[in-house]
């Protein structure tokens, strides 16, 4: 187990934070995340990603059927 955690603790000291040296490659509006061994490009809330790793806006409309939530309801 020691050994494990040893080679763990190697790999986050070898660890690249992609995010502070801009070499990731997240498209504009996404978040860039560091991970050890690599990063993962999150987007904004309400937002998910497309087959060409790009944010896009669900639209609730379309996924809801024409439903509004009680809490959006309120800013109406
Ligand atoms: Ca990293």
């Amino acid at each position: 187990m020691k050994l494990l955690k040893d080679f763990f603790f190697f790999f986050l000291l070898l660890d690249i934070d992609e995010c502070a040296r801009s070499t990731h490659d997240c498209g504009q509006g996404q978040l860039c995340i560091n991970r050890v061994g690599g990063y993962i490009c999150q987007c904004p809330s309400g937002h998910v990603v497309n087959e060409r790793k790009e944010c896009v806006d669900v639209d609730e409309c379309t996924k809801f059927a024409g439903q509004v939530s009680e809490d959006l309801a309120l800013l109406y």
